[in-house]
């Protein structure tokens, strides 16, 4: 089905849909050796993620191509609008270097099917370093038991490190402590996480 030109954003109009998030020759180039990682069988990676799968930084595009849905499936969303989602992506990627959202998708079906975000924050502690924070692993319910959370979770570790962070950590339910912790994730000793909620 094609819009007319008329009749599609401006992003569109301006060819941004598939501009990446963030560049992406910082996931291509990922080293696995020397890293904590886990064994893959089949072996698979983050530029082989297995058949008809690709692994790449979420583009504006992805709206159209159940991003939101897929996120649903790890939590509230709410409904988000073409343009709230837009302006919500522009915030993102006027902040440099520091949301690294990526996701696989379904060539075939053409849908987003598992996505992670490493979010970089910029310290002025530990000379000036950055802390990263892991966040919104999720994999769509079709798509589980072929080792892509495990994937996505290796590729932001690497990515954690690679891009600077002094320290990277998560959050989890209890039920998936024995999972994030086969990736050298653990509880730190005299450190709490703390929480205050506004909303459910
Ligand atoms: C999980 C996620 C966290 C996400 C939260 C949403 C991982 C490792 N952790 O804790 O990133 O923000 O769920 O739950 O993906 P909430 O809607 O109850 O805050």
């Amino acid at each position: 089905m094609y819009r007319k030109f008329s009749e599609m954003s401006d992003t569109h109009q301006n060819g941004l849909e598939e501009k990446p998030l963030y560049e992406p020759s910082v996931l291509h180039d990922i080293d696995f050796n020397g890293c904590h990682c886990s064994t893959y069988n089949p072996e698979i990676s983050h530029m082989s993620p297995g058949e008809g799968l690709v692994m790449r930084p979420l583009c504006r595009g992805d709206y159209d191509r159940g991003y939101i849905q897929l996120l649903s499936q790890l939590t509230t969303v709410g409904e988000i609008s073409r343009e709230e989602f837009d302006a919500r992506y522009s915030s993102m990627e006027g902040c440099l270097d520091s949301y690294y959202i990526t996701v696989v998708e379904d060539k075939e079906t053409g849908q987003v099917i598992a996505s992670g975000t490493l979010v970089k924050e910029q310290k002025f502690i530990h000379k000036c370093s950055a802390r990263g924070r892991i966040e919104d692993i999720v994999v769509d319910s079709k798509y589980r038991g072929r080792q892509l959370g495990k994937l996505i979770l290796d590729v932001l570790t690497i990515l954690s490190k690679k891009v600077g962070c002094y320290k990277v950590s998560l959050e989890c339910m209890d039920k998936l402590v024995p999972f994030y912790s086969q990736f050298g994730y653990k509880k730190e000793d005299k450190q709490n996480y703390m929480c205050r909620r506004y909303s459910d």
